[in-house]
């Protein structure tokens, strides 16, 4: 334990923004250029689709199953998040770097989104693990909507992505880096990259799950 105590603390890095934002990729990039540095990455992904509520809304998003009520979707992605609770605090413990794509705050957004109550909302996530940095992707809806793939799966909506836009501005404070995800594959990493060599984060976000 005292070895475990005196190890490096790793990091939590969350990447946030629209289906079709290009977070995916840059999540990989980012993973890939940490481990070039030396670090121990471990890259996640929320919703994940093989942990057992996420089996749930992997089959709701692609249109297989109905689910009762939107409330009883929101409750299975933040489920899905609290499964993998325990693992990202022992990750970050053993001094590994956590590159998340999406997290409790496309939870928030895209469920106040679809018309759920904000406060009702963001009670689920309440003392998940806190990111040490969020990076939100920007992209303009339009341009979203040209590239490959959207549209396939519930939620992928023009309409309803321009209002999940509106949210995720709203949960955002000084504390989140902004990237312009209308940029090239590699424009948009090197904006990304930038910003992380000007050093961790630290503090509280305006929306702050550990309360
Ligand atoms: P992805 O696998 O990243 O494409 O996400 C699947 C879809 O689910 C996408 O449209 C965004 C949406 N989504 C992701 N997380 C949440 C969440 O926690 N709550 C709700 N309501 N939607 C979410
Ligand atoms: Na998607
Ligand atoms: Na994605």
């Amino acid at each position: 334990d005292f070895q475990k105590t005196m190890m490096k603390r790793g990091a939590f890095i969350v990447l946030e923004g629209l289906d079709r934002s290009g977070k995916t990729t840059q999540a990989k990039k980012l993973a890939d250029w940490l481990k070039s540095r030396g670090e121990t990455v471990h890259l996640m992904r929320f919703p994940d689709r093989d942990e057992p509520f996420g089996k749930v809304i992997d089959a709701y998003l692609k249109k297989e199953i109905e689910l009762a009520s939107p409330q009883a979707l929101h409750l299975a992605f933040s489920l899905n998040r609290w499964q993998k609770a325990g693992e990202i605090r022992s990750l970050i413990s053993l001094g590994t770097y956590i590159v998340c794509d999406r997290y409790c705050y496309s939870g928030v957004a895209y469920s106040i989104a679809s018309g759920l109550d904000e406060k009702w909302v963001k009670c689920a996530d309440i003392g998940l693990p806190q990111p040490d940095i969020v990076l939100r992707f920007d992209v303009d809806t339009d341009v979203a909507a040209q590239r490959g793939g959207f549209g396939d799966e519930r939620l992928e909506c023009n309409e309803l992505q321009k209002k999940v836009l509106i949210e995720m501005k709203k949960l955002t404070d000084e504390r989140w880096k902004i990237v312009n995800a209308n940029d090239s594959m590699e424009g948009v990493h090197n904006q990304r990259r930038k910003q992380e060599e000007m050093g961790k984060m630290e503090g509280e976000y305006s929306y702050d799950i550990e309360k």
